[in-house]
This record gives C-alpha cells, sequence and structure tokens, in this order.
C-alpha cells in the first residue's frame, strides 16, 4: 500500500511512522509513505498557502492552487487512487471504511487545517471526504496517521498472526473480553480458572460471552449489525433479565 499525504506539517508524521507495526511495515516493503509538504506547491515568493475568505469573517482558508498543484505531482496522471479530504464534515471513518480502503494499491490524503479548505478541492479534486470522530482536532494529520495505521494492520503479512486482524472488536461488531497473563494471582486478583482448564471449547464459549456481555454493557448500538448465533441470542436474553449477575 502506498500513501500520498498533502500536508503543511510533515514533522508531524515522523515519530508514528517509525515505530513498531508501521515502521516494520515500511521495512517489508508492504507500506510507503510519501510526505507532500504542500507549501513546497505555492508559486508565490512567500510559499502562501491560505488567504482571508471571501465574503469576510474570521479565520483563513486554504487556498486551492497549492493543494491541486501537489495533488497532481503526487497521482503523476493516475486514475482511480481514492482522493481523501481529512475533514470534520466526512463520512465517520469505521472498521468497514478501513478494510475498503485496505484494498486499494495508493491513496491520496490531504490533511485540512480546521479553518478550513476552498470547497473547490472537495467539489473537484477529493472523492472522499473522512472525520475520525465527532470533536474538533487542530488539523487533519492526526486523522492521517488513524487512517494509515488502521489500514496498515489490514494488510497481508503485516500483523505476525494472520487471524488477529479479523478476530478484533469491530470487524466483528463486538467488543473484544478481558485478558489475562501471568501471574495467576496478582495482589490478591485470581484470573478466571476456566483459562487455565485446558477446555478449549468452555474457553472459546467464556471468551464468547464475555464479549457479548461488554458489548451489551458498553456498546449496545453494535449488536444490532453483529452476526449473533441462536446460543448468542439465548445467552443476551439471559443478561436482561439478570443485567449486573
Ligand atoms: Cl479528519 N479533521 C479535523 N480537523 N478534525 C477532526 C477530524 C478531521 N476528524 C475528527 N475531527
Amino acid at each position: 500500500m502506498h500513501f500520498d499525504v498533502l500536508t503543511l506539517f510533515p514533522a508531524i508524521f515522523a515519530g508514528p511512522l517509525e515505530e513498531s507495526i508501521l515502521k516494520r511495515a515500511q521495512e517489508s516493503g508492504r507500506l510507503s509513505v510519501a510526505l507532500h509538504n504542500i507549501r513546497d506547491y505555492a508559486t508565490d515568493k512567500h510559499h502562501i498557502t491560505d488567504d482571508t475568505p471571501y465574503g469576510g469573517g474570521g479565520g483563513m482558508v486554504m487556498k486551492p492552487g497549492p493543494i491541486f498543484a501537489a495533488a497532481e505531482a503526487a497521482l503523476a496522471g493516475e486514475s482511480g487512487a481514492p482522493v481523501v479530504l481529512l475533514t470534520p464534515q466526512g463520512r465517520p471513518f469505521t472498521q468497514a471504511i478501513a478494510a475498503e480502503l485496505a484494498h486499494h494499491r495508493k491513496i491520496l490524503l490531504i490533511c485540512g487545517r480546521y479553518e478550513g479548505v476552498d470547497e473547490r478541492v472537495r467539489q473537484h479534486l477529493a472523492s472522499d471526504e473522512i472525520s475520525i470522530g465527532d470533536y474538533v482536532l487542530t488539523g487533519g494529520e492526526l486523522a492521517a496517521l488513524v487512517i494509515i495505521d488502521a489500514v496498515t494492520r489490514l494488510l497481508p503479512g503485516v500483523l505476525g498472526d494472520p487471524g488477529a486482524a479479523c478476530e478484533d472488536s469491530y470487524a466483528r461488531n463486538l467488543l473484544e473480553g478481558p485478558h489475562y497473563t501471568r501471574p495467576f494471582e496478582f495482589r490478591g486478583w485470581e484470573a478466571p480458572e476456566v483459562l487455565l482448564s485446558g477446555d478449549h471449547a468452555a474457553v472459546a464459549r467464556w471468551r464468547r460471552e464475555q464479549a457479548l456481555r461488554r458489548t451489551f454493557e458498553r456498546r449496545p448500538d453494535l449488536l444490532k449489525q453483529a452476526d449473533l448465533t441462536r446460543q448468542d441470542r439465548e445467552f443476551l436474553a439471559q443478561l436482561i433479565q439478570i443485567p449486573k449477575s
């Protein structure tokens, strides 16, 4: 997967891309990220990238010219790559969108600053607009990193365990249940016996029930989209009758 990122602040990306799984994904050739400084595409003497809004009012608006020029340089005549504008007005980012983006070979991410981007970027350059949640960030850079991270871990070979990405929360519309590791007893708090029983079917059932319980308690909205067996539904029905046990 190749990401081209258009930003006024390329240095924001250095830390997250140089650690852990994103670092290893680049080293193994599964991920590449090209950072393009929008300022380098401003043609005036002072490399100005924003201007006051037509019609007045506060704040500044990012000029269309440098963004179009940077995008055209990054795409180099290629067509078909998603051009994603990061903006709080975009569609809410989800695991399903991450999975959809992971099918592409190349993605262009445009980081807007929060005050705004000239509307012609949305209308005539972006093919998609994404928001990472209902709060306002100072710019799209952190959102771009969130998308790069969520997409990269879905690419084949990026996670050590090939099943990890489809097992996790949200892929199945269920939250994960609790995890335990050694020691068995920590400060008087014991791990659940069933996990040490060696009974794989009992462990699998317990984990499933914990995931169902946690989702029911914290995110009941997710249960509507989850793939539930008859046994799952019976367990949930029982929870509704005796909620806290
Ligand atoms: Cl993509 N950009 C900004 N500036 N704020 C956000 C966001 C994006 N997603 C949530 N808040």
